[in-house]
């Protein structure tokens, strides 16, 4: 069965970026649902002994009567248990390591991958995410993706996310997206993202 992962921080530490009452409800509420309707969906079949990344590639395994509620509940559990891991107190500031100098490889500069990211981010109609992935070739890529869509679905490994349902900035930017999008990218732990390009590579290598 799923679990709602440990969050490392507590639900103030992204003041004032993200408010402390926003993080609580995202948390014990949005993310403790997504689990808990995945569960419901797979109880009783293979996928629940599988990771939750396992599942999402292999969609298309999925008995036709449960695969929306894994596409929903299943990419919610995997794109918020990311979206956790890549904030932090402290974050913000520029990438290092590796992952700077491939974002600066692709996308020639870190201003103008923030750029197209955030630009990617207002593009969602609705609710969903924004993502910096590695694709099938092993390249950075920004997309954007509805509803609870994961990347893995369609072979590409998110490494960094941004959650743009209005849950998750309703109460404290109300309908200013941009806003919270701006904030944002004052809680990004860059040594997460640099460890999750560096995982996704190495898997990329596996194959
Ligand atoms: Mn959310």
């Amino acid at each position: 069965m799923f679990k709602l992962p440990k969050l490392h921080y507590s639900f103030d530490a992204l003041e004032p970026y993200i408010d402390a009452k926003t993080m609580e409800i995202h948390y014990t509420k949005h993310h403790q649902t997504y689990v808990d309707k995945l569960n419901e969906a797979i109880k009783g079949t293979e996928f629940e002994k599988m990771e939750i990344e396992e599942v999402l590639k292999n969609i298309n395994k999925i008995p036709q009567d449960k695969k929306q509620a894994v596409i929903n509940h299943g990419g919610g559990h995997a794109n918020h248990s990311l979206f956790w891991e890549i904030m932090g107190p402290k974050g913000g500031g520029l990438p290092k390591g590796k992952i700077a100098e491939e974002i600066k490889k692709t996308f020639e500069s870190f201003e103008n991958f923030k750029k197209q990211f955030t630009d990617a981010a207002l593009k969602v109609f609705g609710s969903g995410w924004a993502w910096l992935a590695i694709n099938s070739k092993g390249k950075l890529e920004i997309i954007f993706t509805k509803n609870q869509d994961s990347p893995l679905m369609n072979n590409l490994n998110p490494i960094l996310g941004l959650d743009v349902w209005e849950h998750a900035y309703y109460l404290k930017y109300q309908n200013k997206r941009v806003e919270y999008i701006a904030s944002w990218w004052n809680v990004i732990n860059w040594e997460k993202v640099e460890e999750n390009f560096k995982d996704a590579k190495n898997n990329k290598k596996r194959k």
